[in-house]
């Protein structure tokens, strides 16, 4: 019999498949391979898994990272780092130490494996799309689930095969490959599709390029980003001394997609996404000479040692501008050694350059943010408002050569006018592989003797009241179009050591959008909050979800939703709801009153529900499977979970 050619999406989601068909909207339950937890989202994967009851996972490798929250200036960080080790011994899970790499190119380095499927509690797993994986990012108790060996369920997205051709001109790298697809599509332009990069131009990218843009699929909005598994990866698993897990993955011959892109390669021109988001992208040399106080060379959306290298390269016997503080951000400390091991670390100090720790750091707003309205050019996926640790930040994304050419004339340039040849700087054949900080599982008998540490910081998962049927609340908050997580719940070294701890991290919700939510919610009791376009877009922290239900929050009422955010909402028992007429975003203010009947009936008898806002009666939607219909009527996941558990 004749097969129907599969593209490589087709071919990793049919290979996975336990319930739906691959219709795109059609709900799908896939098998999970693989997860990463990391520290900032995986405290609460671990407590939630706690409160399931789970002995040990169930998954091929589950790894938890620490490299969020590095900075130890009290017990906080440094308690959950050991709560986090104890859990991950007491589970069967591998556990990457504080220092030893970001989540994603460090997971890529030891465990990335063509043709599997890895779920993470991080919007930028999709990174490890670079080798030929399906790499889905999700909330952290999807993530809890799949660790208890369940299926990750979402709805079949379309497939956009994304051709590249050409080659990449002198100074131009992946960064601009991904700004470039920003720049066409926007932030909400991937929703509800996986992107499938193909043709000749790849032959070009090595597997860290293909990261880079895979990492900053999540900016699109895409539930994930895919590359074939072909002679890039080979290369990049043999240096890293896994060769044998390496398999082919191509699209056959004469495949479909859904819908269909091209990029020429030697067209491209070095681009920067202007503040405050990944979409705001313009060509370098269109805002060449405006000044800079601050460069950022790396971050999972720039991890491979080319990234550093290239920069290195640029600077060597040269110095930074006075006026310029350069960052070095390492990414896992098997490529901070080989760049160390190559001289490429002594150029960038040489040269002026600040060293951190291998590790998020300013990504996140965990340290180097820069000062009060002055631009930054960084190298990170993401430039929220805020995002970097300061208020009135002015931050810009770009490629590691824009960076460097900018630090070192003190103006934002254009590298293609910078009087040198260009570096083209190769991934090395023989990088330094150390694994010396990544612990190992262990065995069922040793784990079951270990005890979880709880710092005093910790606090287990306060538990929600099942969503009521007939309802009447006012409208706390109106956020605009493509409100970000960052904004809904913050992140930066002041908020993110409460993770762990949702009544002190609820403080800070909304923080980005109204002051004084938490103690306006304390006096309203349960409430709505009204959303834009693209209403939670960016990371996956579910603290977004958990700390507003936390403090009332029952139903969201947007014009439409991220991918994950909208999960997480119904994950922690928080109903979301589109206008069918978009205009009736306008018709509700804060304080304006929304009514609810048989709130259950009406979402399980049709996929329209009406409500009555004073005279006016609103037309509602939802894309609610009965199984979520179930979720929020059990108080959430958790409570959910009990109950099957206990029939
Ligand atoms: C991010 O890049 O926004 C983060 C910080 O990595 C988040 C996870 C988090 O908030 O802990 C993400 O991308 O999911």
């Amino acid at each position: 019999m004749r097969h129907t050619p599969r593209n490589v999406t087709q071919k990793l989601i049919a290979s996975h498949l336990v319930s739906g068909d691959m219709t795109p909207g059609e709900a799908v339950g896939l098998k999970i391979d693989q997860t990463l937890t990391q520290d900032a989202t995986g405290t609460m994967v671990m407590l939630e898994l706690e409160a399931m009851g789970l002995e040990r996972v169930k998954t091929e490798i589950s790894a938890q990272y620490v490299d969020h929250n590095l900075i130890q200036e009290d017990n906080k960080n440094p308690d959950d780092h050991r709560f986090l080790q104890t859990a991950a011994q007491r589970l069967g899970v591998w556990f990457s130490r504080p220092g030893n790499g970001v989540s994603h190119p460090t997971h890529q380095q030891r465990f990335g494996k063509p043709g599997k499927t890895l779920l993470g509690s991080d919007s930028h797993t999709p990174a490890a799309g670079s080798l030929g994986m399906l790499a889905i990012g999700a909330g952290g108790i999807d993530v809890a689930m799949a660790m208890a060996g369940e299926p990750f369920y979402t709805r079949m997205p379309e497939v956009w095969g994304v051709r590249l051709d050409g080659r990449l001109p002198d100074w131009i790298s992946a960064k601009d490959v991904i700004l470039e697809m920003l720049r066409r599509h926007g932030v909400s332009g991937g929703v509800g599709r996986i992107i499938e990069y193909y043709g000749p131009g790849l032959e070009q990218l090595s597997a860290m390029d293909r990261h880079v843009i895979a990492n900053m699929g999540a900016e699109l909005g895409a539930t994930t980003s895919v590359f074939p598994s072909d002679a890039a990866v080979k290369a990049f698993l043999c240096a890293e001394g896994r060769g044998d897990d390496w398999q082919e993955l191509l699209p056959d011959d004469g495949c479909r997609y859904d819908c269909r892109e091209e990029i020429d390669l030697s067209h491209l021109e070095p681009l920067i996404a202007k503040p405050s988001s990944p979409a705001n992208v313009v060509p370098v040399r269109e805002i060449a000479g405006e000044p800079l106080s601050q460069a950022y060379i790396g971050s999972s959306a720039n991890p491979g040692y080319r990234d550093f290298a290239v920069a290195a390269a640029m600077l060597e016997g040269r110095t930074v501008d006075d006026d310029v503080s350069l960052e070095i951000n390492p990414t896992s400390r098997s490529i901070l050694e080989t760049l160390t091991r190559d001289g490429h670390l002594f150029s960038l100090l040489d040269a002026g350059a600040r060293l951190h720790q291998a590790g998020c750091n300013g990504c996140i707003g965990m340290g180097q943010a820069p000062a009060n309205e002055v631009n930054s050019l960084r190298t990170v996926p993401r430039n929220f408002p805020g995002r970097s640790g300061t208020r009135e930040d002015r931050v810009f994304l770009c490629s590691p050569e824009t960076a460097t050419a900018s630090a070192l004339n003190g103006v934002i340039t254009d590298p293609r006018t910078l009087d040198m040849p260009y570096p083209r700087i190769e991934e090395p054949s023989d990088p330094i592989v150390n694994t010396r900080t990544l612990i190992p599982p262990l065995d069922e008998e040793k784990a079951r003797k270990i005890h979880l540490i709880k710092g005093p910081n910790i606090e287990s998962l306060p538990d929600f009241e099942p969503l009521e049927t007939r309802l009447t609340l006012p409208v706390l908050v109106k956020a605009g179009d493509d409100v970000s997580t960052d904004e809904i719940m913050p992140a930066g070294g002041e908020v993110l050591p409460y993770r762990s701890n949702i009544p002190k991290i609820a403080e800070f919700a909304f923080r980005g959008v109204m002051e004084g939510y938490a103690a306006q919610a304390r006096k309203t009791g349960d409430h709505i909050v009204i959303g834009g376009n693209n209403y939670g877009q960016g990371s996956s922290r579910e603290h977004a979800a958990i700390a507003p239900r936390y403090l009332g929050l029952r139903i969201v009422l947007a014009r439409s939703f991220a991918r994950i955010h909208e999960q997480n909402l119904i994950n922690f028992g928080v109903l979301p709801l589109t206008f069918v007429d978009a205009s009736d975003y306008d018709t509700l203010e804060i304080g304006s009153e929304v009514a609810f009947e048989n709130l259950r009936q009406a979402l399980e008898a049709s996929n329209e529900i009406g409500a009555r806002a004073g005279d006016k009666t609103l037309r509602l939607e939802h894309r609610l499977t009965p199984r979520q219909i179930e979720i929020l009527f059990s108080g959430g996941l958790i409570a959910w979970m009990r109950e099957h558990r206990a029939a």
